[in-house]
């Protein structure tokens, strides 16, 4: 009887084990999340904040920035937005991106320590 109860025990968390894992690729797949890494020129921790908070209010999921590197790491839904919206939003705050350049008006009112070396 024992051997009994502790064979159904082992077969009930095979058994939900077996569920758990279908339940997680069931929401990979409707939630396709995409994870994307370009280059944002900023120079301080302040530049940090406003990229990080300019891509969320486009629709990213996750922003890291990184000041070493200039890479920026976001996460987002495809259908909602896309790198290109982050791109322009970035451009609008006084941030340049490879593909979308800040105006020169924005880039001059941000703070001092915000005034990364431009690209030509
Ligand atoms: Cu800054």
């Amino acid at each position: 009887m024992k051997t009994f109860k502790i064979f159904l025990a082992a077969l009930f968390a095979v058994v939900l084990s077996a569920t758990t894992s279908a339940q997680t690729n069931g929401q990979t797949k409707t939630t396709s999340v995409k994870t994307e890494t370009f280059k944002v020129w900023g120079a301080c921790g302040m530049c940090k904040t406003r990229i990080e908070n300019a891509v969320k209010t486009e629709g990213a999921t996750t922003a890291d920035w990184d000041l070493k590197t200039k890479m920026l790491t976001v996460t987002f839904n495809p259908k909602k937005t896309s790198i290109d919206a982050f791109g322009k939003k970035l451009a609008s705050v006084g941030h340049d991106t490879e593909k979308y350049k800040a105006p020169d008006d924005v880039y001059a009112k941000l703070p001092g320590c915000c005034h990364y070396e431009r690209s030509k």
